[in-house]
C-alpha cells in the first residue's frame, strides 16, 4: 500500500525535492532515562535523533536536572570481549537524513548528579546541541533501574 501512495508522478517529484516535507528537519524522539539502582550513581539516557537536510554533529545532550553529562559508547573489552566497558565520545556525526540511535548496550548519555526530585514515572527535559543547527529539547520518560524500557 505504501508504494502505491507514492506511485504517482507528482508525489515522486515532491519526494525528490525532499525539503518541503514537514518531517524533514532535525528532531529528537523516543527519549527516556533509566535511573541508577543506587541513588547518586549516574543515570543513562536514550533517544533517537533524526537528521535534517544538512549533515551535522551532535555535540552534547544534557539536562538542567543533572549536574553534568557525557556521550558514551558501550563496548566489549578484555580477553575475548568478555567484559563490557564504555568509552566517552566527544560527539557523533549525523548525516543528512541519517539516524542516531541511543539504546541500552550501545550509545547512551551518562547523566551525573541527577536531581533527587527526578523519580521513576516522572519526566525530565534533555537538551541537544549540534555543531550546525538549532538546539533541540525533548521530553524524556523516566523509569527506575529495574523497569522495562518504555520504547
Ligand atoms: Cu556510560
Amino acid at each position: 500500500m505504501r508504494l502505491r501512495l507514492f506511485s504517482g508522478a507528482v508525489p515522486l517529484v515532491l519526494l525528490v525535492l525532499g525539503g518541503c516535507h514537514p518531517a524533514d528537519r532535525l528532531r529528537a524522539t523516543h527519549a527516556w532515562v533509566r535511573l541508577a539502582a543506587v541513588p547518586g550513581n549516574p543515570a543513562a539516557a536514550y533517544l533517537t535523533v533524526q537528521g535534517g537536510p544538512d549533515a551535522t554533529r551532535l555535540v552534547s545532550v544534557d539536562s538542567e536536572a543533572a549536574g553534568s553529562s557525557e556521550l558514551h559508547q558501550s563496548m566489549k573489552t578484555g580477553p575475548g570481549g568478555a567484559m563490557t566497558g564504555m568509552q566517552r565520545l566527544d560527539g557523533l556525526d549525523l548525516p543528512a537524513h541519517g539516524t542516531l540511535v541511543f539504546a541500552p548496550g550501545g550509545n547512551h548519555v551518562m547523566l551525573f548528579g541527577v536531581s533527587p526530585a527526578i523519580k521513576p514515572d516522572g519526566h525530565m527535559t534533555l537538551a541537544l546541541r549540534f555543531a550546525k543547527g538549532q538546539p533541540l529539547q525533548v521530553d524524556a520518560i523516566v523509569v527506575g533501574a529495574g523497569d522495562a524500557a518504555p520504547y
